[in-house]
């Protein structure tokens, strides 16, 4: 029972002609300073990916939050629509986390996909059922998932599969491109601005959304490990960052780069409307009733 795959996980470079060439997309920037692809409709050929990772055995464990009341209102969407659009064709095991294990919907998974529930407490701030993602994760990647799986995914549970959302998004430390942010000067990025906070950072290279992240199971442990120290340790000063584990990830993001960025054709709010460099929306949050989910 050994920790999965010692090896360093696998990520082809291929894109629409089989090259290792990124840019076929030229009304937008397809890669970071540092290299990194950022990952639109139109660079990579799906079905080379699927093959790619296939032939190297790649799996997934996808780690979702339904706690409280975001059980009822988005966890069904979430993974119906995830088993027809999610890393399809690749073994998927998801992991609900909640307060509520019975009301965990009861569904018919397709072959090599599975689903395992784990319990947790319901903090009581909502600040800190967001926040303690992060312990939980590394945790479960400790006791679990570095023993099956190479890839992690980590997303919020208030959004829906509308198209593909494939291997061509697994990569050693993926990071999502936030939609409201994507197209902003870095002037606009609602970093945190507080020396106190261990997530204070006055530039950055781009903002990210929290709602998507991924990686190798090494990588996204170190991103929440580091999140999760700089969380409490922000307690224990008697601060909390702007956007509470969303800033702390924006702060790991710039130390360490990730090594792909998904363009927000990954994580996109149909009430921004449509955009012509948005050629497909793969991912879109879904609608918000904070005046009852928030209570
Ligand atoms: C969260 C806020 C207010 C009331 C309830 C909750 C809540 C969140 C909850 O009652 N139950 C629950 O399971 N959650 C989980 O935390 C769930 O997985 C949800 O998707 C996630 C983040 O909360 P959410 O989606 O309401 O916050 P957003 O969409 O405004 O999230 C962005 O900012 C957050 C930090 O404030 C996180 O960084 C998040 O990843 C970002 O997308
Ligand atoms: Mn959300």
């Amino acid at each position: 029972n050994q920790r999965s795959f010692g090896r360093r996980v696998f990520t082809p470079n291929i894109s629409t002609d089989g090259t290792l060439k990124y840019g076929a997309r030229s009304d937008v920037k397809t890669s970071t300073p540092w290299k990194a692809p950022i990952i639109w409709e139109g660079m990579f050929n799906p079905e080379l990916y699927d093959e790619e990772h296939k032939k190297h055995m790649s799996s997934v464990a996808l780690t979702v939050f339904a706690v409280g009341k975001y059980l009822d209102a988005y966890l069904h969407n979430f993974l119906v629509s995830a088993e027809v659009h999610f890393m399809s064709g690749l073994p998927v095991t998801y992991y609900i986390f909640t307060d509520l294990p019975e009301s965990v919907p009861k569904m018919k998974l397709g072959p090599r996909r599975n689903l395992k529930v784990i319990k947790v407490e319901k903090y009581s701030r909502w600040q800190d059922i967001s926040m303690m993602r992060m312990k939980f994760i590394s945790e479960l990647i400790d006791t679990e998932i570095s023993y099956h799986f190479p890839y992690v995914y980590c997303l919020d549970v208030d959004q829906v599969f509308k198209a593909r959302f494939g291997s061509e998004a697994l990569g050693e430390s993926v990071a999502m491109l936030h939609s409201y942010f994507y197209d902003r000067p870095e002037s606009a990025f609602t970093y945190d601005k507080n020396p106190k906070s261990k997530a204070y950072m006055t530039t950055g290279d781009f903002y990210y959304h929290a709602a998507v992240f991924g990686g190798s199971w090494q990588n996204v442990k170190a991103l929440v490990d580091e999140c999760y120290l700089g969380i409490m340790e922000d307690k224990l000063n008697g601060v909390e960052a702007l956007w509470h584990d969303e800033s702390h990830l924006n702060k790991f993001f710039w130390v360490n780069k990730p090594t792909r960025l998904l363009s927000p054709e990954y994580c996109w709010d149909e009430k921004i409307g449509g955009r012509s460099e948005i050629k497909i929306m793969r991912l879109i949050w879904a609608e918000k009733h904070y005046d009852t989910l928030r209570t």
